[in-house]
């Protein structure tokens, strides 16, 4: 073994990621010879990998302790009747649920039920609708199904990382607009043998500790050395996309790491559709089937104009139906790239047993742009259309910060002239304290953007501009309301927060918002991350320009590094609503809040 420093190793040669991950694994103490914290110790059974289906009125879910293996590495996991995911719901629109969850693991547990639309007490979330149910416990979960489409279930604890999750899928009551021959669940997963507390901890002592495509000396990334000493005067590496990265992390398929194989039966010219979930705890995924195009039909469960596209990005919580009609080729590979390319989830669309496509090395990890530090100039190599959004639409509204932030559009561009931590920019509403390190100095509406690494792939790529509601809203009336909300953080502390206020309590100020109320959020992302957001308990509409009426409904929202987006919001689920970063470690380091929706009162929100 060479002494080089395991950064530089990595940096050297990235293509070799997928072999080398396991090296690293060994490295890092988690390997084969397993500190007592990761031996599983605490469940002597083994996963299964895949779903169970569960379908009727009245189901039991059971946790337990148990221990996961794939490739070389192994470790403690958390199962749900015994499966890694746990059972796919197959649910009828308009039908009752009952759910018996009974906890036999060692730890707090809760399901929540991701995208469904249920009466607040049965959202699933400790601490702010339920106690955690603790081990020995039972917990009774009764509601009615009032909507169809692709979903999915996961603990709302540290158990989710470790296993606790798994899909939902609600057939439409008047049948399905959508005729296919098969119909699969693509769950996607990242596992680490490392103990989620554990994890966290090492997150929080040192900087991006688990990101071994640091730039270096000796690297062979495409930055002259004037941009390495800019970013590293800012203390930031353009190569920071990940907190968490392959060299800790297996990529699944429906529990499947890429050595075991896992196979998606076809007959050439067959219409099948996938419904790709994104149950990561910590990774965004590219999507492709080189050879293959995909027909997107829903997100989030929503049904959409059918788009043809040859790659998606989907954040974490984020869901995507695709119908693709393979043909010409006996196999075709489903390739889930994590977003920083460091590793891969694998399976095969296979018209035989054993059939296999060829797949794709790991392509070149991508660099932050100036784009991704909320600095727009019209100079930079960034793929962002100003004309597409219609901002004459909110004309006449309180607009808040956003007058200040356009006054920065002719800054010099030395970039010791720049202010990354410019608080004057932050509107009244956001803390400043060590809370935040940095302030976009010029967020603009990112929602065209294809997600990071993927503007010039050279072919076609799905953006939130694309999506058009398939059916008409419900709700036409215009918002009269713009509610910002700054996305902030100190990626050196590992500290995360809305408007630079962490979560600590359910009675923090809430977010608050009016029965019935229709109001426009703006999120402003003032870090160098993408953050997934998620609302609970209800289904918003991007502002992405899509004709009136036919705005995408969604649940969760990618909010691009240095860049804003806005959703409109008829808040009719009375209740309080969990609203948080669907990156785990930065929703139990702050970046999660309360939505609360009460009636009018005296004519108080
Ligand atoms: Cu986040």
């Amino acid at each position: 073994m060479s002494t080089t420093p395991l950064s530089d190793r990595f940096a050297i040669d990235r293509r070799k990621f997928l072999t080398r991950s396991s090296l690293a694994a060994s490295l890092l103490g988690l390997g084969h010879a397993l500190p007592a914290w990761a031996r599983g110790s605490h469940g002597g059974t083994m996963a299964r990998k895949g779903s169970d289906v569960l379908s009727g009125e009245h189901l039991t879910m059971t946790v337990a302790d148990s221990s996961f293996a794939t490739a070389s590495r192994h470790g403690p996991a958390v199962t749900v009747n015994g499966t890694l995911p746990g059972p796919l719901l197959r649910l009828r629109e308009g039908q009752n649920l009952v759910v018996d969850l009974e906890n036999n693991s060692s730890m707090g547990t809760s399901i929540h039920w991701h995208g469904l639309l249920v009466p607040f007490l049965m959202d699933g979330v400790p601490g702010v609708t339920m106690a955690a149910v603790e081990p020995g416990e039972r917990f009774r979960y009764e509601f009615p199904i009032r909507q169809a489409g692709t979903y999915w279930w996961h603990a709302h604890t540290l158990q989710e990382p470790m296993g606790h999750y798994g899909p939902i899928i609600i057939d439409p009551a008047n049948g399905d607009p959508h005729q296919v021959d098969r119909d699969y669940v693509v769950m996607l997963s990242d596992w680490s043998p490392m103990d989620p507390h554990v994890l966290m901890k090492k997150l929080k002592v040192g900087e991006a500790p688990f990101n071994f495509q640091k730039t270096t000396a000796t690297d062979d990334y495409p930055l002259s050395g004037a941009e390495r000493r800019m970013w590293a005067r800012m203390r930031m590496m353009p190569t920071d996309i990940s907190d968490v990265s392959a060299p800790l992390y297996s990529y699944l398929l429906n529990g499947h790491g890429p050595e075991d194989g896992l196979e998606f039966a076809f007959n050439p010219g067959e219409r099948v559709r996938l419904r790709f979930i994104n149950g990561a705890a910590m990774t965004f995924f590219n999507v492709r089937i080189p050879g293959l195009p995909m027909k997107v039909i829903a997100a989030d469960g929503q049904d959409v104009r059918p788009i043809e596209v040859d790659e998606f990005q989907i954040g974490n919580a984020e869901t995507y139906d695709v119908i693709v009609e393979p043909t010409g080729a006996d196999a075709f590979a489903i390739v889930a790239e994590a977003m920083d390319r460091s590793g891969m989830g694998v399976g095969m669309l296979a018209s035989r047993p054993g059939a296999r496509a060829d797949v794709p090395l790991l392509r070149d990890p991508p660099l932050l742009t100036m784009a991704d530090m909320g600095m727009n100039h019209g100079s930079t190599a960034d793929s962002m259309d100003h004309g597409g959004m219609d901002h004459g639409a909110m004309e006449g509204m309180d607009t808040g910060s956003s007058g200040a932030a356009s006054g920065t559009m002719d800054r010099s561009m030395d970039m010791d002239s720049m202010s990354m931590r410019d608080t004057s920019l932050l509107p009244p509403s956001v803390k400043v304290g060590p809370g935040v390190d940095m302030v976009s100095m010029n967020p603009v509406d990112r929602m065209g953007d294809p997600g990071i690494g993927l503007a010039d792939v050279g072919h076609r790529v799905l953006n939130y501009r694309q999506l058009v509601s398939a059916n008409m809203n419900p709700d036409m009336r215009r918002p009269t309301r713009l509610k910002e909300i700054h996305l902030t953080g100190n990626m050196e502390r590992y500290m995360w927060s809305f408007d630079g206020q962490k979560f600590s309590a359910v009675t923090d100020d809430p977010i608050r918002f009016a029965f019935n109320e229709r109001v426009r959020v703006k999120l402003v992302n003032d870090t160098m991350m993408a953050h997934p957001i998620h609302l609970h308990g209800h289904f918003f509409e991007l502002v992405n320009g899509a004709p009136h009426g036919h705005q995408p409904l969604k649940h969760t929202v990618i909010v691009q590094p240095g860049g804003s987006a806005q959703f409109d919001l008829t808040a009719n689920e009375p209740g309080d609503w969990a609203f948080h970063c669907h990156l785990i470690y930065h929703m139990h380091n702050g970046m999660f809040q309360v939505v609360t929706v009460r009636p009018l009162q005296g004519g108080e929100g």
